[in-house]
């Protein structure tokens, strides 16, 4: 195992000094795994999940992680100074415990394509694992490659030349993939951790239609070489602080400039092929299926979609993090009322075929969420959750409204959600979302107009739509602070 319990408080003397050691592999001798995962988005999510993961596995010593940023560089610094090494602080409401992570032996800059074609291309490597944030696939409303996106169209027209870099994470991916073809080096699996329906065929479009619109022989090989594997994944990792930098260095004696805090909990539900090998993550209480779709739906309806519901409402009633929100009764309220649609579209007769016979024991989850999102020792920012809207919304509040309406009642708590988000996106002072210069344009509408145009930046179909517009529209306000 590669992933030790820190020492907490064994080394006062150190910690009380000023003059703190530096973590590394000299302070803290982990073995060093060789590079076999690349790994795109390095950030505090990839850390306290994946990373941890395959830290765990029985394995470890066989699998290492090359992890390259995406839109922080500075990440790549900060753990290349310790020699990727980073502890984990698990975040629970009784107190901490500290581990230190040794899975990641290489932290690159994003921007070096070079380095990750190389590592990409070598026999060894077995799958390229991506976190880098459910708008960086950019996708259209039809579920295909937006070719249109000026970074998609720039990547495009850099490919084509053969000189430059591309700078968008698919655009470095399809690079790297070619190069691997290339090279010669066989299949490999791309796998998709970020919180999107049904990840691995979201990756394999963006990454298909990136082949196709450069070379139809790339396409090919991605076609016959690329395993695209969906997951689920959870585990509450807010962004972490100085606070939690100087709780590491009293707990542990050391200096680590990147740890990460997370919850307890954690899970991982997988489903495809990894022809290249994969470490043995269920070690460590991965779980492989066959049909992750009635997971993935009990993932992001009931936490991400009550995350969301929460980050707008909330923040419209002036609170900031997760626990708070949720203390608020009208906030509260929403929630149990959204849950209580996505839950008759999970389980039970209108969930049908696409349950697929699998027991997800929505009571139990829903009140373990509870119980999750009150943990008030995690500071988990609603601003962070918040960010993004627009694509967010069309995984964890558009399936609910859609099953509602299908099944002839309004699903006004879905609906609820997306009103939140519109007032939220007039009233807030930072509003970070790719689609910000649209949804601005929206705002300066008026009326069912108005309403109207900020839900076609969400689902086109919906925004077709009088009676949702109506609806949508009837839950403007709801949320006034104070009420
Ligand atoms: C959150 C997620 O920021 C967000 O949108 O809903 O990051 C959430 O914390 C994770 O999916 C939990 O596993």
């Amino acid at each position: 195992m590669t992933t030790e319990q820190a020492n907490a408080g064994q080394t006062p003397s150190a910690a009380s000094s000023g003059a703190l050691p530096q973590l590394n592999r000299t302070l803290h001798t982990a073995p060093k795994p060789p590079v076999r995962i690349v790994h795109l988005g390095l950030g505090a999510f990839h850390r306290s999940h994946q990373a941890w993961y395959t830290s765990q596995a029985g394995d470890a010593a066989d699998w290492g992680i090359a992890a390259f940023t995406g839109r922080r560089p500075d990440a790549a610094v900060a753990l290349a100074g310790q020699d990727g090494l980073f502890t984990v602080v698990e975040r629970a409401d009784s107190g901490d415990s500290f581990a230190v992570v040794g899975s990641i032996v290489e932290a690159v800059d994003g921007a070096d394509v070079t380095r990750l074609a190389e590592l990409v291309a070598a026999p060894s490597t077995a799958m390229v694992t991506l976190t880098v944030t459910e708008a960086a696939y950019r996708l259209g409303a039809d579920g295909q490659l937006d070719t249109k996106a000026p970074d998609v169209e720039a990547d495009l027209a850099l490919l084509a030349s053969g000189s430059g870099n591309p700078t968008t994470p698919l655009g470095r991916l399809v690079f790297a993939l070619a190069a691997r073809r290339t090279a010669g080096a066989g299949p490999i699996a791309v796998v998709c951790c970020d919180n999107l329906a049904n990840n691995g065929t979201v990756a394999r479009n963006a990454v298909a239609g990136l082949a196709a619109a450069w070379d139809a022989d790339l396409a090919a090989w991605v076609e016959a070489n690329v395993s695209f594997v969906s997951t689920s994944v959870d585990r509450i990792t807010p962004r972490t602080t100085e606070a939690d930098i100087a709780a590491v260095e009293a707990a542990c004696g050391y200096r680590d400039n990147s740890p990460v805090v997370a919850e307890p909990f954690t899970s991982w539900v997988l489903s495809g092929e990894f022809p290249a090998g994969r470490p043995r993550w269920e070690d460590a209480g991965a779980v492989f299926v066959d049909h992750i779709e009635p997971f993935e739906n009990r993932k992001l309806w009931l936490l991400n979609g009550a995350h969301s519901l929460l980050a707008y409402s909330g923040q419209l009633r002036g609170h900031t993090t997760v626990a708070d929100a949720l203390a608020d009764a009208e906030c509260r309220k929403a929630v149990e009322g959204f849950w209580d649609e996505a839950e008759v579209n999970l389980s039970g007769a209108a969930a049908g075929a696409s349950s697929g016979g699998a027991d997800l024991q929505i009571p139990a989850y829903r009140d373990a969420l509870l119980a999750r999102f009150s943990n008030a020792r995690i500071a988990h920012h609603l601003a962070q959750i918040a960010m993004d809207g627009s694509t967010k919304l069309r995984m964890r509040a558009v399936p609910v409204l859609l099953a509602e309406r299908a099944q002839g009642r309004s699903g006004v708590a879905a609906a609820r959600m997306i009103a939140a988000w519109i007032d939220f996106s007039a009233a807030a002072e930072t509003f970070h979302d790719p689609l910000a210069a649209e949804v601005a344009e929206a705002n300066k509408l008026e009326g069912t107009q108005r309403v109207r145009a900020l839900l076609a930046l969400v689902d086109p179909a919906l925004a077709a739509d009088d009676a949702v517009v109506e609806l949508v529209a009837g839950q403007l306000g709801t949320f006034a602070a104070g009420s």
